[in-house]
């Protein structure tokens, strides 16, 4: 029986959830007969390094350890994958990161990198290690002197093997130290966004929109349900709303097919969502819609290719407002076009859709990944080349207690990102950027009870300096 180590590597960042993309290639691997064991080394409560994987390593003695890589934290997985050279026979690598660069990973000591969707091409690696099919024949691998054919985006995806399957695999204290909940990966219902957004880095699923039928999404949620008693679900589609009729079907299913009060929340685009479709998925259970914004400047939404204006933003909050639905909007700051106008823009509208929304996604600074037009078009012009290989270019702060208000208030508001000025920030831009990150900040902290009402003052554009003015608590 082959036996499979996945890691999902160190990074700064303290993961609340098992990763739902490494949950469906350990289904596939259990599916496919194998030997699975999970080491999250990025759980918010089991956190390990270099070491603590190798050690797994020389215990667990799998045939096969495999990382999925993520472009922000990448270089701490080529730093661990360094620490496991001559451990194991077979170091192969997935995911987001390497779908791009599938290449950079075999160049840091992976022997396979798969590229795209990797159930189906997992599974087919462990035939070729069985003597059963030849390396070049398994679409989406890269390996040294060769590749296969161009990876596959799964069509069926009622047949994938669920990626609850895969949950126990994963110890519910590494999310929760009283290890009494188990938090799901999270649900997928269709995979694929038709929308080209300059700076969206989907790769893995692309542009093609594709879907469960709804009798699966059902029987998955039911399962979970009474195998580990979870009752709220993130549903994860890049574009859940995308094709309405199957959507209403969808929820139509829920209403009859569901076994317990669920709560769900999804992510989509405000062009996306209709009265009627805010209702159907209301009362399907529901609660949370989570709106990518952007930006408050219609001209900037037309340059990063958004297909969203900001009125049909203000649309879709009164919408899903009147119908007791919490929203969430994400907002991205910083695009190379963007002027201390157009900031000034988002913020004004930052401030006119506070009353509809009841969080902002925080931070936010745009961050050019590899393979989006916001990388590729600017990466040479700004001197950014690789810079997911310096190791200052991947650390990240961690959130400090909120009892020490001050560092809890500045972790909220400061951006790490925006100390990378990847886009050589003009001193204006820059301030307006504060501004901004400042406004969305203190309307989550307000809304969490934890500052005083009112609390934001703009400061006046032109300002250079760049410290941050804490607000009254
Ligand atoms: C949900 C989500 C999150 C959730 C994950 C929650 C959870 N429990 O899973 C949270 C909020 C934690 C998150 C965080 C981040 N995310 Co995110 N996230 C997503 C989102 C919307 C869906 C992920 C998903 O489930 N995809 C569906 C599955 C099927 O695809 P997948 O995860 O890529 O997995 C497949 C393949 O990649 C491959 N694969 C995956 N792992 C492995 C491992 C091996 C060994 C192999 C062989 C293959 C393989 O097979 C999988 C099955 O087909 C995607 C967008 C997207 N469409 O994927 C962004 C996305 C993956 N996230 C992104 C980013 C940037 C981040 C953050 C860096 C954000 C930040 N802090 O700045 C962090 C980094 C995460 C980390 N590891 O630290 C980018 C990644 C870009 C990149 N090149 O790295 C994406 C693509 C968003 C985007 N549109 O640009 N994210
Ligand atoms: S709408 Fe979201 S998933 Fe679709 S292209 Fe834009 S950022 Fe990517």
């Amino acid at each position: 029986m082959t036996r499979v180590l996945l890691v999902n590597p160190p990074s700064p960042e303290q993961l609340g959830s098992p990763l739902l993309g490494q949950q469906y290639v350990a289904a596939a691997l259990l599916a496919r007969g194998c030997e699975v064991r999970v080491l999250d080394a990025a759980a918010r409560y089991h956190r390990a390094g270099a070491a603590e994987i190798a050690c797994a390593v020389d215990e667990f003695r799998p045939d096969v350890v495999a990382f999925g890589l993520f472009t922000r934290w990448v270089w701490h997985a080529y730093e661990a994958a360094r620490e496991l050279r001559g451990r194991v026979r077979w170091l192969i690598a997935g995911g987001a990161h390497t779908t791009v660069l599938p290449r950079e990973a075999l160049d840091h000591g992976f022997d396979v990198a798969f590229a795209g969707e990797a159930e189906q091409s997992v599974a087919r690696f462990v035939d070729f290690l069985e003597g059963k099919c030849a390396l070049e024949s398994i679409p989406g691998a890269h390996f040294r002197g060769g590749a296969g054919p161009a990876a596959e985006f799964v069509e069926d995806l009622d047949a994938l093997a669920p990626p609850l399957e895969a949950q126990p695999l994963y110890d519910s204290r590494w999310y929760d130290p009283s290890g009494r909940t188990v938090t799901p990966g999270g649900i997928l219902t269709s995979r694929g966004c038709p929308a080209r957004c300059t700076f969206c880095a989907n790769y893995v699923t692309g542009r093609g929109f594709r879907y469960r039928s709804a009798a699966s999404v059902v029987n998955e949620l039911n399962r979970f349900h009474e195998l580990t008693g979870a009752d709220f679900f993130p549903f994860w589609d890049d574009a859940l709303t995308a094709n309405r009729p199957r959507l209403f079907e969808l929820c139509r299913a829920f209403q009859e097919g569901i076994r317990f009060p669920i709560g769900w929340s999804a992510i989509t685009r405000a062009n996306m969502v209709t009265p009627e479709l805010l209702d159907a998925m209301k009362r399907a259970g529901c609660v949370a819609v989570n709106f990518g914004v952007e930006s408050g400047d219609d001209a900037i939404l037309r340059v990063i290719k958004k297909g969203v204006s900001t009125a049909h933003v203000v649309r879709a909050l009164e919408w899903a407002k009147e119908r007791g639905l919490t929203t969430a909007c994400n907002f991205m700051l910083g695009f190379p076009q963007e002027t201390p106008r157009a900031l000034e823009n988002t913020r004004r509208f930052l401030e006119r859709i506070a009353p509809l929304t009841d969080s902002f996604s925080t931070l936010g600074v745009a961050v050019p990944f590899p393979g989006t037009p916001l990388y590729e078009d600017f990466h040479q012009r700004y001197g950014f080349t690789g810079w997911w290989l310096e190791a200052r270019n991947s650390l990240y702060r961690e959130m400090p207690p909120v009892d020490d208000f001050e560092r809890y208030y500045r972790h909220y508001i400061d951006d790490a990102n925006l100390e990378l000025d990847f886009f050589r920030y003009s001193p204006e831009v820059y301030a307006m950027i504060r501004e901004c990150l400042r406004y969305k900040g203190e309307h989550n902290l307000r809304r969490m009870g934890l500052l005083r009402d009112p609390v934001y003052q703009p400061v006046p554009a032109d300002t250079t300096s760049h410290a941050c003015r804490l607000g009254p608590s």
